[in-house]
């Protein structure tokens, strides 16, 4: 394979549908009575031209599966709840689950910052090396815990966007998932750090308006960016075809 990202992407971008956020979050900040199913959300990645879906083990095997989808998946292979304070997540999946989904890339989270990272660091970097083994595409959820100093706060934290894509690609992952800075003017200083790897924009929670949220994805892409990984932004929309094909365009057609 000439690039390992070939498989989740389509003319090397990609449009992936995030759904770990029950995990991550708990029902009650992200679901309607429509998007707590899995089933929804599937409809979602299959008619909206995505060109990947990310979900944990469990929904992965009782739906993506079932249902034998033919959007590729992405196994989120670690995760932590909203109920604990502590920046540590582990991996609650392995490479032989991945295998047997017939998962195309596995994601992982990293805390960068945390009095954990070190942990992930490690853990992360044995998974990469199992899912390359195998040819599946390592993603990172590259995602800083720590707080600037409130005094220059813009000023630091796309600095800090930078940095966890640079560590993302300095840790071999074919792609990073990024937030988006403070400072879009930064976005492609940001980029140019992931050297080599491509650099995904991280949804974020639905404060946006449609425009603002769109804008955001165009500067992204503007500045070199590979594609977009959205979830609550797309599944709490109320037309989310009609969103999912806005969203298509600007990543396929600027
Ligand atoms: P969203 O577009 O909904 O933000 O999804 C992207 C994502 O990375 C999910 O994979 C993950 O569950 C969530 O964001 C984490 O969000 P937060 O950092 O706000 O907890």
């Amino acid at each position: 394979m000439t690039d390992i990202t070939e498989q989740i992407s389509k003319n090397n971008k990609i449009m992936m549908l995030a759904y770990d956020q029950g995990f991550e979050h708990g029902p009650a900040t992200d679901f309607n009575e429509k998007n707590y199913d899995p089933n929804y959300i599937l409809d979602i990645a299959e008619n909206g031209g995505y060109t990947c879906v990310a979900m944990q083990y469990g929904l992965a095997s009782k739906f993506w599966l079932r249902r034998k989808s033919k959007v590729p998946l992405v196994l989120k292979m670690n995760g932590k709840t909203s109920l604990g304070k502590e920046a540590l997540s582990l991996a609650n999946s392995d490479i032989n689950d991945a295998l047997a989904l017939g998962a195309k890339a596995i994601g992982y989270t990293i805390y960068l910052g945390s009095k954990y990272e070190a942990m992930m660091l490690r853990e992360f970097s044995k998974l990469r090396d199992s899912a390359h083994k195998h040819e599946i595409t390592v993603i990172a959820w590259m995602y800083p815990f720590i707080t600037p100093p409130s005094s220059n706060d813009d000023e630091l934290e796309h600095e800090i966007v930078a940095y966890a894509a640079r560590t993302g690609a300095e840790l071999g992952a074919d792609i990073v998932k990024i937030k988006y800075p403070h400072q879009p003017d930064k976005l492609q200083w940001i980029i140019q750090n992931a050297v080599g790897t491509k650099a995904i924009l991280s949804g974020g929670d639905k404060t946006d308006t449609e425009e603002q949220f769109l804008e955001k994805v165009r500067n992204f892409i503007d500045a070199g960016g590979s594609g977009a990984a959205i979830g609550r932004n797309i599944w709490q929309h109320h037309d989310p075809i009609k969103l999912s094909s806005q969203i298509k365009s600007i990543i396929w057609q600027g």
